[in-house]
């Protein structure tokens, strides 16, 4: 193992972060009561309901069910942004340095709350957090693929403008995996990237999907990122070619664990990531969820993986770094 000093001291990027997963129950409850949204009877009452809730979801649908209902008590263009501060702040204590932030502007929209209102909240809290905090940021707007294609298009439409002054970075692709693999959204990707040839491209795959969901998002959807990606161990092939093509999986022990993906952090495969030379990055997905922000993760990991030294840790910050959308200038900064 190495020291907890050096992995807090450690400059650290994030890659995989949904901010709509940073809402935490003592945020929830006092929004829900600002915004007048009444919960579902069903759903916990209390903070400490709740939090007794996310010690355990039987898999990523049941942890869905709760993100988008919590999703529900955000309105405000000022929600967004308190939110995404909130995030910021703890993470500024963590050794994080650089954050590439998913949202999912369709868990708003089908409520009647406007692209502009929730990505204007979001992106004024990443231009404080550059000032306040000395955390460079990216936005990646993300597709549900529990939705339909034609919804899908016309979000990527509605996006346009903040794709072409690139307000938005990447586009992503997230919530139910199976069973919708990536093809199904090729047309949206490829219109995406139409309005920006700089804009970056990364799906969810291979955390409860199969090998080749992750092959067919390289295939179809041209990513060079792949967030999960846990199961590529299953084919060696693939392996490879991540390695060759120094594709980044953004890995996230914590929510793996609790997701019921894998019995233990120790039981990731990392080990035959570092063996096979796959770049990846430890990220914390959707912290107040899983129980540990960024630091958590890599706590965790050193300690189920007490057979790396100072030097595969560093590998590891290097190749997060280096997996970055960031200039080289920012990367040498860091
Ligand atoms: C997610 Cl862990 C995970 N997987 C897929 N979609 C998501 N949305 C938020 N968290
Ligand atoms: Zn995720």
């Amino acid at each position: 193992t190495v020291s907890e000093q050096f992995l807090q001291e450690l400059p650290k990027c994030e890659h995989h972060l949904h901010l709509e997963g940073t809402l935490e129950p003592d945020l929830l409850f006092p929004l829900a009561k600002r915004n007048n949204v009444t919960l579902p009877d069903t759903f916990p009452q209390t903070v400490e309901e709740l939090q007794q809730k996310y010690t355990q979801f039987k898999d990523l649908q049941d942890f869905l069910n709760y993100y988008y209902i919590g999703t529900n008590v955000l309105i405000q263009e000022q929600d967004f942004y308190d939110l995404a501060m909130e995030y910021f702040k703890k993470v500024s204590k963590q050794g994080l340095v650089h954050a590439e932030l998913f949202y999912d502007p369709q868990s708003h929209t089908e409520r009647g709350i406007s692209l502009d209102t929730v990505t204007a909240g979001f992106n004024r809290a990443c231009i404080d957090a550059q000032q306040q905090f000395g955390i460079s940021t990216r936005l990646i707007m993300c597709l549900l693929r529990h939705t339909t294609v034609p919804e899908c298009l016309d979000l990527v439409n509605s996006a346009k403008a903040l794709i072409q002054d690139g307000t938005i970075h990447g586009i992503g692709l997230d919530s139910a995996e199976k069973p919708f693999p990536p093809e199904l959204f090729k047309d949206c990707y490829s219109l995406a990237k139409s309005f920006n040839p700089n804009l970056q491209l990364t799906a969810h795959a291979g955390e409860e999907g199969p090998a080749t969901y992750v092959s067919n998002a390289l295939d179809h959807l041209n990513v060079t990122r792949i967030d999960h990606g846990i199961n590529s161990t299953q084919d060696v092939e693939l392996l490879k070619r991540l390695a060759n093509d120094r594709t980044m999986l953004s890995v996230c022990p914590l929510s793996n664990v609790k997701l019921q993906v894998i019995d233990k952090v120790g039981n990731l495969p990392l080990q035959q990531l570092v063996d096979n030379n796959v770049p990846f990055s430890l990220n914390s997905d959707d912290p107040a969820y899983f129980g540990g922000y960024i630091l958590d993760n890599y706590l965790q990991v050193n300690r189920e993986f007490p057979q790396w030294d100072y030097n595969t840790w560093i590998q590891i910050a290097k190749n997060a770094v280096l997996g970055s959308w960031i200039t080289e200038k920012r990367q040498d900064e860091i």
